[in-house]
């Protein structure tokens, strides 16, 4: 069989940057719309890495996007990877604490601060799991 007519199943492995938003002690979590993947799930706002940007400049853009501010992207807190079936995804949490403008769903369904007890009570991606505690101590 040649190389090419043997079927290599791979994972694709996509980058994506999350925000760790935090004010008074609460966690800023976005509810993902209808129609995408992980419908009604509550997530941190953030999405992948377009072709040719920084992490640091896609997460600014993705919170601009989403939430309509303009942020100034902190240090990165942890990254953590998920398999879900053939995709992979590699996600850096970026520390986000100052942003100029009035925080408003433009892309989620709703928009809510969490306090760390409340956000533990939340169904979110399967990924975000297994890091939640680490990113909590880190209030
Ligand atoms: P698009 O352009 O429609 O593909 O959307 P993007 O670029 O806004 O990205 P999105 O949010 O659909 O993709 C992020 C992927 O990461 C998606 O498979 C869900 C997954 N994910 C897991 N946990 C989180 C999280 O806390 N926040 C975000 N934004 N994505 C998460």
């Amino acid at each position: 069989m040649s190389p090419k007519s043997r079927k290599i199943s791979r994972p694709l492995w996509i980058p994506v940057v999350a925000a760790f938003m935090t004010l008074k002690g609460k966690i800023l979590l976005g509810r993902r719309p209808e129609g995408q993947n992980l419908p009604g799930l509550w997530e941190f706002p953030g999405g992948k890495i377009e072709l040719g940007e920084t992490p640091e400049i896609a997460l600014q853009r993705e919170l601009q996007e989403e939430l309509g501010i303009v942020a100034e992207i902190g240090p990165i807190i942890l990254s953590s990877s998920h398999q879900y079936g053939n995709t992979g995804i590699l996600l850096i949490f970026y520390k986000v604490e100052v942003w100029r403008g009035q925080i408003h769903p433009v892309h989620h369904t709703e928009l809510k601060w969490f306090s760390p007890e409340e956000i533990k009570m939340c169904s979110l991606p399967e990924a975000n799991y297994k890091v939640l505690e680490r990113l909590v101590q880190t209030l």
